[in-house]
């Protein structure tokens, strides 16, 4: 028996800060209908979609920033998108910076959600590794200010949609394998992973040379170590003067690469995933009931750091 989900790569070229919203859609509607004629199921887009990266600049006008996020979604600008998916019959996946508004007081997520075919939001997820930094650094070629932007998310869900159960992270989040572990714990099958992954990392240049690789390498093994698929799609090229990374992937539980973008423009790739292929995986090596051995595993959510506790307080007296 298979339960196949046939996955598109939505990977996107540069979004440029000139770039209308309505533009960014288009460019994500014709994405979608590529898709269908390729016979998709669902397709996934990056990271902060529908914006430039704009914690790549240290902005203090409020205004400015709350411009590049979304309170409603679907917006007046998105609503063809969701429109257009219900028409095609196929899901999507988008990243958007996502402005809302709890008990009157304003929270900035990086965010992203899930859509059905029926073009409804069946799942949503808030970025919880924010990478970068909070305060203006200018010796920088360029800023990386998630954690001054966002808030962090707290939880990693894993939602019922496609005929299984897919969870959802973004960009960082792909780096720590308690980001797979979580969502393995929780029957994942598939794991949607938009990023903006700049080529040049400031605080460790020798790695630029190794992004691609660190790309593919966090995905193979969150994949193969919970049995999962994992489909990584990038926002990449040169976006207001700064080098994203491509390698826009979809990567079996096998670990094994079965698709991937040969551009940094805008492109599909898409995969026939058989979800019950996850059972090898699952039943046997990463049998977790089997093989797991929770009692040695404490520090992991005990301690934040070498030297700090969970709670942020030195560990060692
Ligand atoms: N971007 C990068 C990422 O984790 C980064 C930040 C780049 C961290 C290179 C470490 C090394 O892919 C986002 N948006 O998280």
């Amino acid at each position: 028996m298979a339960r196949y989900v046939n996955v598109a790569i939505g990977q996107l070229g540069p979004v440029n800060k000139e770039d209308s919203r309505a533009a960014v859609v288009a460019r994500l509607m014709n994405l979608i209908r590529e898709a269908q004629q390729l016979g998709a199921d669902l397709i996934v887009y990056p990271e902060l979609a529908l914006t430039t990266f704009f914690p790549r600049w240290y902005i203090e006008d409020e205004s400015q920033l709350d411009s590049w996020r979304k309170a409603a979604m679907p917006g007046a600008e998105t609503q063809p998108l969701f429109d257009l998916a219900r028409e095609l019959q196929v899901g999507f996946c988008l990243g958007y910076a996502e402005l809302s508004i709890e008990q009157g007081e304003k929270r900035r997520f990086n965010t992203s959600i899930l859509v059905d075919k029926n073009g409804v939001i069946v799942g949503k997820y808030h970025k919880v590794h924010l990478p970068g930094h909070r305060e203006h650094e200018p010796w920088r070629a360029f800023q990386h200010l998630e954690k001054r932007y966002f808030t962090p998310g707290t939880e990693f869900s894993v939602f019922n949609a496609f005929g299984g159960r897919v969870g959802m992270a973004i960009c960082n989040d792909r780096r720590w394998c308690e980001t797979y572990r979580v969502m393995g714990l929780q029957g994942v099958e598939m794991v949607l992973i938009g990023y903006n992954t700049p080529v040049h990392n400031a605080p460790a240049p020798e790695h630029d040379d190794l992004s691609l690789f660190h790309n593919q390498l966090s995905m193979q093994a969150g994949a193969y170590q919970n049995g999962t698929w994992v489909v990584g799609v990038a926002k990449a090229g040169t976006e207001e003067g700064v080098e994203h990374i491509g390698g826009s992937c979809i990567i079996a539980p096998s670990g094994e690469v079965v698709a991937s973008c040969v551009t940094k423009g805008d492109e599909v790739a898409i995969a026939h995933c058989d979800l019950d292929f996850c059972q090898i995986y699952k039943r046997a090596t990463f049998n977790f009931d089997v093989h797991r051995q929770p009692n040695a595993y404490g520090p992991i959510t005990a301690f934040k750091g070498e030297a700090l506790l969970a709670d942020g307080s030195p560990r060692h007296q």
